[in-house]
């Protein structure tokens, strides 16, 4: 039990009681970082404040969607308007075809799209339609996704790469069944040979490619363009359907997310996060080829009694109205530069070893000389050293992902204020870094 009177320590004695970790998601325990996990009672714009009336600058921004700040009046506004009409009929909606003809509009690429409730949904429904529309329709059973890649949680993407090279996925969790994820080929990222071995060795058996084209879960890894151009080159030779998991780069990177960047099609796209404004939208959409495929026209079945639930696309809406207004990404890309440059400015007058990269809203920072390009070369940046930093800066009111294996979020509530708080206080954390494991 908690002694004193640490709220946060109270409640998460008490939720380990009655939820599995104390959290309905795991990275929220901070195991990866050790201590207390701070229980969230409000936010407004770039702030939040914890059970003890802590307030902190936060840059996890419910790990993507909060981008036009927490508790926007415009968000509220529509959610309160909606709410007042009804919380969910199981019957369509007009706001639905609205929401559907702006991501249309917004992504290129996308000619239909499905909502759902969740990224895992939409990853997990795009996987199953790839394998009932590849290969002409008739089907296919192999996948390849790649290591440090995070698609959700369906069972086929809980893999971690089979014992040597080309061979065949492994469970990464528990409760997978093998015969699940033999079909899943886990590949290294960024690397365009065995990505061609594979396609050499199974081609016409590959269903799809699923990739973060800015990977978002090991940190922030960016792919080459020669990577997503391989793939997308590949993916047509052969028949394969390619997925782009653009559930935390979807209008977070740019408005047009990843692809707009790279400038590559996918065949199918998978959304979250900012499509809901903090809210449960996400969505999978595509060429209309494929998506012809999906239940009630074809026989890849999908459903969902909250897919495009009223109250939630009207909170996706209005987010959606808000980042399109002129100029929105390129002041949500200076203010990231400005942290990032900052950091590393304020690490180098400490002479601790940092790095960071960003695009647009999305940020990596890494305890490393050199950016990291690889799963393997973010393994070997220095956790320890990240956790310290970690917790010195959380003690001083800025909240940065609990792991060095994430991402971070910048809002358009993170104005020059806010930034420069952030590095006076960073400059303190590496100095308390520095001290305690100097070079
Ligand atoms: P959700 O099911 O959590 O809405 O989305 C799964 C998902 C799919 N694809 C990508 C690229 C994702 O980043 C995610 C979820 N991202 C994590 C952050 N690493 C969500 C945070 C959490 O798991 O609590």
């Amino acid at each position: 039990m908690s002694t004193g009177n640490d709220r946060n320590q109270q409640l998460f004695d008490r939720a380990q009681r009655s939820i599995p970790g104390g959290v309905n998601s795991p990275v929220r325990a901070f195991r990866s970082v050790g201590g207390t996990p701070r229980f969230i009672e409000r936010a407004l714009g770039p702030h939040f404040w914890d059970a003890n009336g802590a307030r902190y600058i936060d840059y996890i921004g419910s790990w993507g969607p909060m981008i036009v700040g927490h508790t926007h009046p415009d968000v509220v506004a529509a959610m309160h308007a909606a709410i007042a009409r009804g919380l969910s009929y199981g019957a369509p909606t007009a706001g639905e075809v609205e929401m559907a003809e702006e991501i249309i509009r917004l992504v290129p690429s996308i000619e239909q799209v499905r909502l759902v409730s969740s990224g895992t949904e939409a990853a997990m429904s795009a996987l199953r339609l790839a394998r009932g529309a590849a290969g002409d329709g008739k089907g296919r059973r192999k996948i390849i996704k790649f290591e440090g890649c995070y698609h959700g949680h369906a069972d086929s993407l809980l893999v971690k790469a089979g014992s040597g090279l080309l061979t065949f996925g492994n469970p990464s969790s528990a409760g997978v069944p093998a015969e699940i994820t033999q079909h899943t080929l886990v590949l290294d990222y960024n690397d365009c040979e065995q990505l061609e071995d594979a396609f050499k060795t199974h081609g016409d058996d590959i269903a799809c490619v699923m990739v973060e084209v800015i990977a978002g879960n090991m940190n922030l890894v960016r792919a080459t363009p020669e990577f997503i151009q391989t793939m997308r080159k590949l993916c047509t030779k052969h028949g394969a359907i390619l997925v782009f998991d653009e559930v935390m780069t979807g209008f977070r990177v740019a408005l047009g997310g990843a692809q707009s960047l790279y400038g590559v099609q996918p065949d199918l796209t998978v959304l979250g996060k900012v499509i809901g404004g903090g809210m449960p939208v996400a969505a999978f959409g595509g060429r209309r080829e494929v998506m012809k495929h999906l239940a009630p026209l074809g026989g890849v079945y999908q459903a969902g009694t909250l897919s495009g639930n009223p109250v939630a696309v009207s909170c996706g809406l209005a987010t959606l109205k808000l980042i399109q207004a002129p100029g929105f990404y390129e002041r949500l890309s200076a203010q990231t530069g400005k942290l990032i440059d900052g950091l590393v400015a304020a690490a180098q007058i400490h002479d601790v070893p940092f790095c960071g990269d960003f695009v647009g809203g999305m940020f990596g920072i890494y305890f490393a000389t050199n950016v990291p390009q690889s799963y393997a070369q973010i393994m070997a940046t220095d956790k320890e050293r990240f956790n310290r930093f970690f917790h010195a800066m959380l003690d001083r009111g800025v909240y940065l992902a609990p792991s060095a294996y994430e991402a971070g979020f910048v809002s358009a509530a993170h104005d020059d204020e806010v930034i420069s708080q952030t590095l006076a206080t960073a400059g303190k954390a590496f100095a308390a870094v520095a001290a305690a494991s100097p070079r």
